[in-house]
């Protein structure tokens, strides 16, 4: 108890020290709805040139960069710093970021907010050289009022300081003392640690008198009605409100009383049309507040009525058993680095459906937000992993109690985004969480009995948080090879990563896929749960071919493929089947990174299919079809 206090008051101190007691910290609550364009609220899109600067001294703040930087050079945003500049690949410390807005005068009556849809890893933000917010964590969106610091008919400016340094307390872990990972930049994860403002930054209004908060909507059915229950917060004092749910043929209103900020109402939806891969039905949803019968505020989005559950051996979706046939894939891409880029999302889900696919994992962060909705529109069944990747419980208690905060805090920031996409079946609390005491998965002496129980005392709280956020969706984490098992007591659905006849018996499919046959089988007589392979893969040198597979030629990486599609064939408990990776990506350097990258795409890091995007193709478009 007297160590936990210690700790806690250590943590406020680091982050008043680190944040400066000026700086608020980002409410989660406040990203909960994506800034949109109505009649009642506005967005600018502050996308484009922005100037730039290292500040690897850290002198910044002391010499006031935040009344505006001299010097300095040209950076696009959104897009990571580390592919724009000749110098930069590695440098992951202090940088500022300045670009000047007008505000329109039609915005002078209103809340004025600023989203900072990534900064990876810690940003403050300074609005006229006031200080205006600090936030720490990856590819989440925060957001922060700015209204009492705009200037009128005049340019505002804003800076944002941010910095992307690997460190043992932070998620995902870096620099961790002992590790055996062996790369550089020396992350405990192998895609590379793309830094800056990655994706857009914009301004939006919303409404003063009173603004909707919060819409969070769980969909259920009964025969053919469809239910969509809606809780609705407000920030303000409007009367009343109302909801408005049509397509189909159907338009069903339903009025909005509130108490204490919050109403909660369910609507029959007749003659559903169930949202599913092969019929992505969306609905419009419109929640309007008023005042006196007068419109002050609107919100609008869409849902696809669907449930989500299971049975002993596969995910149910609307009470039908469902196979994942996908990928786990990254944001990256040459050029942009972890950038948005919205053709290459395009095209990622035209090469997804053109093999087959139903079904990818956002590994191993959450991403751009364009990516969901584009998922609800066509069909794909999403697992939304936090940044909870290379998760360990070693370390010193400090450390520790940073990691647990950080992971909750992802875990409460990605559910309060992406809560409301029919998409996401699932979320993910962690890849690959290790508990061995030091770091590196296959490295470091197993923990003491009591270490391994906090550790799953620690884990399992993650799981309770997410379920009460979101009681809808299943909750998963995903195994290590060689890691602990009596985690899986925890998850909705068995799901781990392989690659037996890779890393091990390298070369030797035909004992790698002995090995996942036995393991699958033993998992499952345990734990009674559907089980799903989220990685397995070879790393395929585009081009490289043999007569007889070998690895690294694209013959192997069919083969493999081929062998595990067979094992899990054959088990009907196995739910869903991830390739690692849809396509190459960036990593640190290591000697497993041939050229800095990973290799198992089974299409090229520009998109060009290899010889496995064809086999996937022709058999995951035969199994569609029977
Ligand atoms: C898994 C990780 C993934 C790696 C993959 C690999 O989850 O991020 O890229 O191994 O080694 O353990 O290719």
């Amino acid at each position: 108890m007297k160590l936990k206090l210690i700790i806690a008051c250590v943590l406020v101190g680091w982050q008043v020290v680190a944040s400066g007691a000026e700086f608020a910290n980002a409410k989660p609550k406040d990203i909960a709805l994506k800034p949109i364009q109505n009649s009642y609220r506005n967005v600018l899109d502050l996308s484009g040139i922005w100037k730039f600067k290292k500040d690897e001294k850290n002198i910044g703040e002391s010499e006031k960069w935040y009344n505006g930087i001299t010097k300095s050079r040209t950076i696009a945003v959104p897009g990571s710093w580390n592919e724009q500049f000749t110098d930069m690949r590695d440098y992951l410390d202090w940088v500022w970021y300045e670009t000047e807005t007008y505000i329109p005068e039609a915005w002078k009556n209103e809340h004025i907010y600023i989203r900072v849809d990534d900064a990876t890893y810690t940003a403050k933000v300074w609005v006229n050289g006031e200080p205006v917010g600090y936030h720490e964590g990856c590819h989440v969106p925060f957001a922060f009022d700015l209204s009492a610091h705009i200037k009128w008919n005049q340019p505002n400016r804003i800076s944002i300081k941010v910095e992307n340094k690997l460190s043992p307390g932070r998620v995902p872990t870096g620099n961790v003392p002992g590790s055996s990972f062996g790369n550089f930049p020396n992350a405990n994860y192998d895609f590379f640690p793309y830094s800056g403002l990655n994706r857009p930054v914009v301004l939006y209004s919303l409404p003063k008198q009173a603004y909707i908060h919060d819409v969070t909507l769980r969909t259920d059915f009964e025969g053919s009605t469809g239910k969509v229950n809606a809780i609705v917060e407000q920030k303000g004092k409007a009367q009343s409100g109302k909801i408005t749910i049509s397509g189909y043929g159907e338009k069903l209103t339903q009025s909005l009383q509130f108490s204490n900020g919050t109403a909660n109402v369910t609507i029959d939806v007749p003659n559903v049309q169930l949202w599913s891969p092969e019929n992505p039905a969306l609905y419009d949803v419109k929640v309007e507040l008023l005042d006196n019968g007068k419109v002050i505020d609107e919100y609008d989005l869409h849902t696809g009525i669907r449930t989500v559950s299971t049975n002993e051996n596969s995910i149910l979706l609307n009470g039908k058993p469902v196979f994942l046939k996908g990928f786990g894939k990254h944001e990256d891409f040459p050029l942009v680095g972890r950038g948005t880029a919205l053709p290459v999302m395009v095209k990622d889900f035209e090469l997804m459906k053109w093999t087959g696919a139903n079904s990818f994992r956002t590994t191993h962060y959450p991403y751009d937000e364009e990516f969901y909705d584009m998922a609800d529109r066509e069909g794909f069944m999403v697992i939304g992993e936090t940044p909870g990747v290379g998760l360990i419980f070693g370390g010193d208690s400090l450390e520790l109690e940073q990691r647990q905060e950080i992971c909750r805090q992802y875990i409460t920031e990605l559910i309060y985004r992406d809560k409301n996409h029919p998409s996401v079946i699932m979320w993910c609390v962690a890849n690959e969480p290790s508990d061995k005491a030091k770091l590196g998965t296959f490295g470091g002496p197993r923990k003491t009995k009591e270490e391994k129980q906090k550790a799953y005392d620690a884990f399992a709280e993650n799981f309770t948080l997410a379920k009460e956020l979101d009681p809808t969706r299943l909750v998963m984490y995903v195994g290590v090879m060689m890691g602990p098992t009596d985690w899986f007591e925890l998850t909705d659905v068995i799901a781990i990563n392989r690659y037996w006849g890779w890393y091990t018996t390298p070369g030797d499919i035909e004992t790698g896929s002995d090995v996942i046959s036995t393991e699958l089988d033993r998992l499952h007589r345990k734990f009674k749960k559907p089980c799903m392979v989220t990685e397995f893969g070879a790393d395929t040198y585009a081009g490289m071919h043999a007569v007889q597979p070998e690895m690294f030629t694209e013959e192997f990486q069919v083969e493999f493929i081929k062998a595990y599609l067979d094992v899990a064939a054959s088990k009907p408990f196995v739910t869903g089947m991830h390739i690692w990776n849809f396509a190459d990506f960036k990593t640190s350097q290591a000697v497993m990174r041939f050229g800095g990258y990973n290799l198992k795409g089974v299409f090229t890091r520009d998109r060009k299919p290899k010889m496995a995007a064809h086999y996937l193709r022709s058999r995951w478009n035969k199994e569609a079809k029977e």
